[in-house]
């Protein structure tokens, strides 16, 4: 039967996605050697890849001059140290690109359009003809990489079922692209898309002047997945209102070409495990036990509530003066779209305000303000994660929010509190954490007092029951759950469930 033969067929899995799980730096010779990187996608889908033994898609990292020769992906030099970025140099499909290209593509469309339209705040968003042009070009080009990985399977092994899995805001119309080549080849695929970022209300995302071209590019997979059901209800509406398709709010369903193509809510985890583990090894690296740590750790985006942050904290010293000298709060940001203009303002803004408020409040011996504008490895992340008393997550809008669920991971020996903000995707799912709107400063800075002055009793109920679900709900269950999404046959072989 039809059932039957596309059982025999094996299934291996093609990830699509704008980074590879490394980029290439030039070591001290010159030679091209792999630097991992670290970020929501690549902690999350690189092991996922590596075990499944399968292909991946993505820019390495570096520009090539015109009419230069794209060079060769090197091999990973010490697999142990870069334990997510262990996939061979065969498995790895290189999309080169010039700077040209990937300021219009990237920095332009991605980031200055797509990025905050997409976290709803159209304010922030600009909206140029010219890095369209690049973005619909850049998605031709993944999608043309995408075929090539496609083909070098199927020729590779005659029955074998490509699953193409792509990711994320920089490729929204990439799988429509790719099924139309693989329909013209005449070779069988099964084809994902997965959201990383919010999928906003029809209201906000009709204001894309190309709104038509994403949604069709979307409705080229068999399933669409996000973070969160909200986004899902918010991506059907679209669909119906944009283009008056048949949508099913119950089964999660649209229809259109002759298709019935799938939504579904698939909530990423962590690698729990490794998380708790590294907490268990990492030495100590905050030295004074007689201050409470508060944390915050992300990128440095505005989307991330930082400003808002900051401004709580200076009304919790202000308010409770008891906080002076007993408490720090430790800010770690990771640099990141350091070529747009509204990510240097903010730099700004946040270099200011910490000085502000350390100037304000600092004494002799004590200064409310640690911040960290940088990248710190995974081992001292995960100490600085155990040994906080609060972590403050607090988004004005975020697709899940990796952070949090490091943080409770990490949290193995005197529990700490969680601060969630309601307007990240994990904030849906982790309802022991102390929820507050971070737009309400004078709020914050009274939940931040009260997750001070928690009883222990209270701290280790909610975090028992964090952790629990975390665990549970790791990136792996994650990974199962798109498989299981797309009726995959790698499930079960590959991945433990
Ligand atoms: P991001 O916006 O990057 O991801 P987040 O989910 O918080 O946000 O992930 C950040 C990652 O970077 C975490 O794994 C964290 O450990 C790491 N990191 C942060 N600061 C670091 C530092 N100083 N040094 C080293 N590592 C650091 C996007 C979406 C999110 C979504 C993820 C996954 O915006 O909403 O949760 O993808 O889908």
């Amino acid at each position: 039967t039809a059932n039957a033969s596309s059982q025999a067929m094996r299934e291996a899995l093609i990830v699509v996605s704008n980074r590879l799980p490394f980029v290439l730096k030039p070591n001290e010779e010159g030679q091209l050697v792999r630097k991992f990187s670290a970020g929501g996608l690549v902690t999350a889908v690189a092991p996922v890849v590596a075990r499944c033994n399968g292909l991946w898609v993505g820019w390495p990292g570096i520009f090539l001059e015109p009419g230069q020769e794209e060079p060769a992906i090197p091999e990973s030099e010490d697999s142990h140290s870069t334990p997510f970025a262990n996939l061979l140099s065969n498995q790895i499909v290189p999309v080169f690109m010039e700077k040209v290209h990937f300021d219009q593509f990237y920095n332009g469309c991605c980031n200055g359009t797509f990025w905050p339209l997409f976290h709803s705040m159209p304010d922030r968003a600009i909206f140029f003809a010219d890095h369209w042009k690049a973005y619909l070009e850049m998605n031709q080009l993944f999608a043309k990489k995408a075929m090539e990985a496609v083909e070098r399977l199927v020729q590779k092994e005659k029955d074998i079922l490509p699953l193409v899995w792509v990711h994320d805001y920089h490729l929204t119309l990439a799988a429509a692209i790719i099924r139309k080549l693989a329909t013209e080849k005449g070779i069988r695929i099964k084809l994902g898309f997965f959201l990383h970022i919010p999928f906003p209300p029809w209201d906000i995302f009709r204001l894309l002047p190309w709104a038509n071209q994403v949604l069709e590019g979307l409705l080229g997979c068999d399933m669409v997945g996000f973070h969160i059901e909200d986004y899902c209800l918010n991506f059907l509406d679209c669909c119906q209102r944009q283009f008056d398709y048949k949508v099913d709010r119950k089964t999660f369903m649209v229809d259109h070409d002759d298709r019935r193509i799938s939504v579904r809510p698939l909530p990423i985890g962590i690698p729990f495990d490794k998380f708790a583990q590294m907490a268990e090894q990492a030495p100590r690296v905050v030295k004074e036990s007689r201050q409470k740590i508060i944390l915050g750790v992300d990128r440095l985006d505005y989307t991330k509530g930082l400003v808002h942050r900051l401004r709580a904290y200076e009304h919790l010293l202000t308010k409770h003066s008891k906080y002076i000298e007993q408490v720090i709060f430790l800010q770690i940001a990771v640099p990141s779209r350091t070529d747009v203009k509204e990510y240097q303002d903010l730099k700004e803004e946040m270099d200011q305000l910490v000085g502000k408020i350390n100037g304000q409040f600092s004494t002799a011996n004590w200064s409310p303000i640690r911040y960290i504008y940088g990248s710190i490895s995974q081992a001292e992340l995960a100490a600085f994660y155990r040994d906080a008393a609060v972590c403050v997550v607090t988004p004005l809008r975020d697709g899940m929010n990796l952070v949090a669920k490091e943080f409770v991971a990490c949290q193995i020996e005197d529990p700490g509190v969680l601060i969630l903000s309601p307007f990240a995707g994990a904030g849906e799912m982790m309802h022991e954490a102390l929820i507050v709107n971070p737009y309400e400063v004078d709020s914050a800075a009274e939940t931040i007092h009260r997750a001070l002055s928690m009883s222990l009793d209270e701290r280790q109920v909610r975090m028992t029951h964090l952790r629990k679900r975390e665990k549970m709900n790791d990136v792996d269950a994650w990974t199962v759950g798109f498989l299981k999404a797309m009726d995959s046959s790698l499930l079960g072989e590959t991945i433990p469930v």
